[in-house]
Formats: structure tokens, C-alpha cells, sequence
């Protein structure tokens, strides 16, 4: 209870921020996107982990009222960089709550309405168990966002309950493989193999694939040797603050 309420007086006060982590091509190093990751401040306990506070505001559906927050200034963040000529794409973590809410398209068609981008930009991380439950309502769910003209990825893509059969039933449009799998290349060869048939299943599907979690030069050698042209981690950039991502060169490396 306690901290349910620092969150919502939190919420209240503007003590959230966003970090935005690159997202590169793996073959020459260009920065394609970032994934909009939350920070909390708190004005007595300092930083906050996300690991803490977003399971309490799922479970207390606050997550709705940040989620909301974090979209429109993901997307304000979009419209800074087009404005200045820079790479504009960004994904947004969607969580359970988020995804059930009935308010879920109309929020984002307004905060995208409101942002000036184009929706495109605008890509929307999902995970598996989010899709498996009522697979026909999630369904239409997906399609009315796509009819908004976002992007979809499956976040975490190998961990979760996912059927491959109704893979290719959801209009989704990028696999991200999870850090899990690429965390052990190339120690563990079960990981090699199964990182290489899911951008091989991707590329199958036609769908677009991103490594995250990528922390060496071995292994983002590997993906992309195996095809893997997108790649998120450490290896590149750490999480940054938006100056600090304003400041990078077009091609990291
Ligand atoms: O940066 P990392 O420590 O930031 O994030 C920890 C966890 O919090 C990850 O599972 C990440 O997906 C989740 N997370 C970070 N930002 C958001 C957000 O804006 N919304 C949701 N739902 N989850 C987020
Ligand atoms: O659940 P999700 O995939 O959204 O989680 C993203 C989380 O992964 C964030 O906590 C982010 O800070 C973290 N992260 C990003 N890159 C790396 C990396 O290279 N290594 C590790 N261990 N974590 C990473
Ligand atoms: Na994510
Ligand atoms: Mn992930």
C-alpha cells in the first residue's frame, strides 16, 4: 500500500522518465530505433528499479495512467528527432492491463493524433502470454492497432507460452529474440541453434527479427552472420537519457 501510493503521488508529480536504448543495424552499425524503458526517481530513495515498481503498478492497474504517460512522451520524444532530422522510430512496452484496456486504441490514436508523428514510428512491444489467453480477442485487438498504422513486436520471443501455429495468425511484425537465448553465445550451442531457427522461422513468416540483450562483438557477429539485422544491447549502447541519445553519431561501433 505504501508504495502504491509513492507510485500515484509519483505519477501526480512527474518523478517518471524515460531512458531510450538504440537499436542498430548489425551490419554497419546504424542506429534504426530505441526501446523506451522507464525510470523512476524517487525524491526520498533515489532510483527506483522497474523490476520493483512495474509488477506493483500492473497488479494495482496504475500501469494504465503510466503507460499512458509513457506513450505520449515516447511519441514526443519521436517528434523532437523528426523534427531534427534524426531517427525517429521508438517502441513502447505494453503490459497485460494496458493491452485489456478498452480504452487502449483510443488513447493511442489521440497521443499519436496529438504528436504530429507518423504512426509508423510508433512500435508497440507486446509479450507472448499477453496474446495466448483469449487468442480472438487478442486478435482483434492487434488489428485495430495495426489499422492505426503502429508496429507490433513480441517481446521475450521464446520464453513464454506461445504456439507456433497462431504465430502466424497475429498481424505482428517483428520477433524479438529473447536476451536469454543470446546471453550465453557462443558458450552454449542449444542457444546458437535456437536463436538461428528463430530468425529462420522469422524470415519465413516475414517478419522483421531483433536480438536484444547483445553484450559482445562475438555475438553480434553471430546474428548477423545468421541474418539477424537488428540488434539491441549493451554491446552498443546502455539505456540513455535523451540528450545523451541526441548526442550519438548515426552509426555506432
Ligand atoms: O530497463 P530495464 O531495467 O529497464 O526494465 C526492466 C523491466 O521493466 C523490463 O522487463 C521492461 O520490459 C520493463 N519496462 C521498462 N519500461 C517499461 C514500460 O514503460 N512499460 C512496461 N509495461 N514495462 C516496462
Ligand atoms: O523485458 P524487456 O525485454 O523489455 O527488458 C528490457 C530490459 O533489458 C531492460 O531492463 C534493459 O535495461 C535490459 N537490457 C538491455 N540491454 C541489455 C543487455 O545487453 N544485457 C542485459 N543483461 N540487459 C539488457
Ligand atoms: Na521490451
Ligand atoms: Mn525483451
Amino acid at each position: 500500500l505504501y508504495i502504491e501510493n509513492e507510485l500515484r503521488q509519483g505519477i501526480r508529480d512527474s518523478q517518471f522518465h524515460l531512458h531510450y536504448q538504440p537499436q542498430v543495424d548489425s551490419r554497419d552499425g546504424r542506429i534504426l530505433g530505441f526501446e523506451a524503458l522507464v525510470r523512476w526517481t524517487h525524491p526520498v530513495q533515489g532510483p527506483i528499479s522497474p523490476f520493483k515498481f512495474i509488477p506493483i503498478a500492473e497488479a494495482t492497474g496504475l500501469i494504465v495512467e503510466l503507460g499512458e504517460w509513457v506513450m505520449r512522451e515516447a511519441c514526443a520524444f519521436s517528434a523532437r528527432r523528426a523534427k531534427a532530422g534524426l531517427e525517429a522510430n521508438v517502441s513502447v512496452n505494453l503490459s497485460a492491463r494496458q493491452f485489456q484496456d478498452a480504452n487502449l486504441i483510443a488513447t493511442m490514436s489521440k497521443t499519436l493524433r496529438e504528436s504530429g508523428i507518423a504512426p509508423d514510428k510508433l512500435h508497440l512491444e507486446l509479450t507472448e502470454s499477453m496474446l495466448m489467453g483469449d487468442v480472438d480477442t487478442a486478435i482483434s485487438q492487434l488489428l485495430e492497432m495495426k489499422r492505426l498504422g503502429v508496429s507490433i513486436s513480441i517481446d521475450d520471443f521464446g520464453t513464454g507460452y506461445s504456439s507456433l501455429s497462431y504465430l502466424k495468425r497475429f498481424p505482428v511484425d517483428v520477433l524479438k529474440v529473447d536476451r536469454s537465448f543470446v546471453q550465453d553465445i557462443p558458450e552454449d550451442s542449444n542457444d546458437m541453434e535456437i536463436t538461428a531457427a528463430i530468425i529462420a522461422m522469422a524470415q519465413k513468416l516475414n517478419l522483421n527479427v531483433v536480438a536484444e540483450g547483445v553484450e559482445t562483438k562475438e555475438q553480434m557477429e553471430f546474428l548477423k552472420a545468421n541474418n539477424c539485422f537488428i540488434v539491441q544491447g549493451y554491446y552498443f549502447s546502455r539505456p540513455l537519457e535523451e540528450g545523451a541519445v541526441n548526442a550519438l553519431p548515426e552509426h555506432l561501433e
